[in-house]
């Protein structure tokens, strides 16, 4: 008999939160484990095994290994949902909803995580104006794409949201949305935000990641002041 899927994670890592979105959007039970990025959970033989590239989240569906957010989550779908607006099986349809998942890949969460992580991980205790500039110009994309629909791919709540949202809720904590000039997709993280299982699966992960760095800024520039 196959158990509930693995999935090692951290629930302030965006993508991983958007893996337990996608669970929730299905009903699907994942066996959730704690990775630890700073005790450096990620670089042991063991995990390595499981992901060269060394990221969260990775999911073991009963010896499947399937890694990055975006792959986990097309591949939870197409296994699980019977649902197939969250991941389109037409092609045309389906290539539309890759398109926003690279957009997170490549633009979205790249710019989370060039706001956070020199405060998490080295002694950076700002974001500079530029950072948070770049962040709002990927917002000009979702603006975009949300002009004449109510999700990123049209009409119907598809796995692109659930990416895009893990990232933009936490950007939009840095980096804030102007309601006047991106008012569609202020309306969109919104519409999302009302789904019943988002607070836990993402908003949670996301005010955790918003006081942990809030708070390694408030330390890092201390410890730069009692260098002087
Ligand atoms: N494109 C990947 C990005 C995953 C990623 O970079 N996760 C971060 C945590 S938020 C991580 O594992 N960092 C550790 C490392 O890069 O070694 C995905 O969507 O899964």
């Amino acid at each position: 008999m196959s158990s509930k899927p693995v999935l090692y994670y951290a629930a302030r890592s965006p993508p991983c939160r958007a893996v337990l979105l996608t669970a929730a959007a299905i009903g699907l039970e994942l066996d959730l484990r704690p990775t630890n990025l700073k005790e450096r959970d990620h670089l042991t033989p063991e995990f390595l095994k499981l992901n060269p590239q060394h990221t969260i989240p990775v999911l073991d569906d009963n010896g499947t290994i399937v890694s990055d957010s975006h792959v986990i989550n097309a591949y939870l779908v197409d296994k699980y949902s019977p649902d197939e607006t969250l991941y389109p099986k037409d092609q045309l349809k389906r290539r539309e909803v890759d398109a926003r998942l690279y957009f997170d890949a490549g633009h979205l969460f790249p710019r989370v995580r060039l706001m956070v992580e020199p405060i998490i991980y080295f002694d950076a205790y700002e974001i500079s104006q530029e950072k948070i500039t770049y962040m709002q110009l990927a917002y000009d994309g979702l603006e975009r794409c949300l002009a004449n629909a109510p999700y990123l791919c049209g009409e119907h709540l598809t796995i692109a949201d659930l990416c895009a949202v893990a990232s933009v809720s936490t950007s939009a904590l840095f980096a804030p949305i102007d309601e006047e000039k991106f008012p569609k997709l202020a309306a969109w993280l919104k519409r999302l935000s009302l789904l019943p299982y988002y607070q836990k699966n993402n908003q949670d992960g996301a005010d955790l990641l918003h006081s942990f760095v809030t708070e390694r800024m408030v330390a890092n520039k201390k410890a730069k002041e009692a260098e002087k």
